[in-house]
């Protein structure tokens, strides 16, 4: 009889220990917005997330292993591979967005990287460019530079977490541009496993790992519309919420239209129909 011991959470994750080798990483159909997570769940957000995870992970082997073990029959949860995790979050950005437009105006570069002049909010980058950022428990990730996370991590280990990441991105760019998602930017956490080796862990290339933008409405030199949040952000706004705890509900209309987005992002990337994912989850491994 073996019982999963709760070993952690994330705003709208939870990790359970299954043995001393193996972790089980289940997502919660929570959603956050600004920050703060909403009191009303996104039915089945959990599942897209963890499909799409799946999806990566089969198709991403050749470019760096991953720590899943399996997929649950419940569509929200991933059997692990437990790993010693690095201490850094690895951040790719292909576009000018969040805190890299924030550093860039202030700074004209982002982590160490040198930038043109003159690019706009939300412009595409020469090259996606690799963001280090350290772990903060609450509140958000620091960005810290080239140096410091090598610092933390060693030269060699920077180097290859930096090649990696780099290609994982613009793989699955690339992949998603064909599919009318801009993948603006995402992180990935990387650990080793037992034998030592750097290995892809957490979730990869989701809409709460990355910042997803619809390619038709693309449009540089302001913010962009979320490809999943688009319609909570717009209703928490509307709502007058000064985006402190607590938030506000969200209303039916809301709840089915962010659903219907995190589905199509699903359809629209995997080729797969969301229907045959909740029947059988290993149809996005094949
Ligand atoms: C691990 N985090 C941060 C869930 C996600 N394979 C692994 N082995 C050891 N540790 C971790 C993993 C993974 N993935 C990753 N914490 C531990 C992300 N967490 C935050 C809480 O919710």
């Amino acid at each position: 009889m073996s019982e999963a011991v709760h070993v952690g959470s994330g705003k709208v994750r939870e990790l359970y220990a299954l043995d001393d080798h193996r972790l089980l990483l289940v997502a919660s159909d929570r959603i956050s917005t600004f920050d703060v997570v909403l009191p009303t769940e996104i039915p089945d957000k959990g599942r897209v997330l963890t499909g799409l995870s799946g999806f990566w992970f089969a198709r991403t082997q050749a470019i760096v292993p991953n720590h899943l073990l399996a997929l649950r029959p419940d569509g929200r949860s991933m059997e692990c591979r437990r790993l010693e995790m690095l201490p850094i979050e690895c951040v790719v950005r292909g576009y000018l967005s969040g805190s890299g437009w924030k550093d860039y105006r202030s700074t004209g570069g982002v982590c160490g990287h040198a930038l043109p002049e003159g690019l706009v909010e939300s412009a595409q980058l020469p090259e996606p460019i690799f963001t280090p950022a350290t772990k903060v428990q609450e509140g958000h990730d620091e960005n810290i530079t080239r140096e410091q996370a090598a610092g933390l991590v060693g030269q060699d280990l920077f180097d290859e977490a930096e090649r990696v990441s780099l290609a994982l991105y613009r793989f699955a760019a690339e992949y998603a541009a064909d599919r009318g998602i801009v993948i603006a930017d995402t992180k990935f956490e990387l650990g080793l496993d037992p034998a030592g080796r750097l290995t892809l862990g957490d979730e990869a290339l989701t809409p709460d790992s990355s910042r997803f933008w619809p390619a038709d409405d693309y449009a540089p030199g302001g913010g962009q519309p979320s490809y999943d949040k688009q319609f909570v952000r717009d209703f928490c706004e509307s709502a007058g919420w000064d985006k402190e705890p607590p938030a506000p509900e969200l209303p039916a209309e809301v709840v089915d239209g962010t659903r219907a987005r995190y589905v199509e992002a699903f359809e629209r990337l995997t080729g797969i129909e969301f229907d045959a994912y909740l029947a059988e989850p290993g149809v996005v491994l094949a």
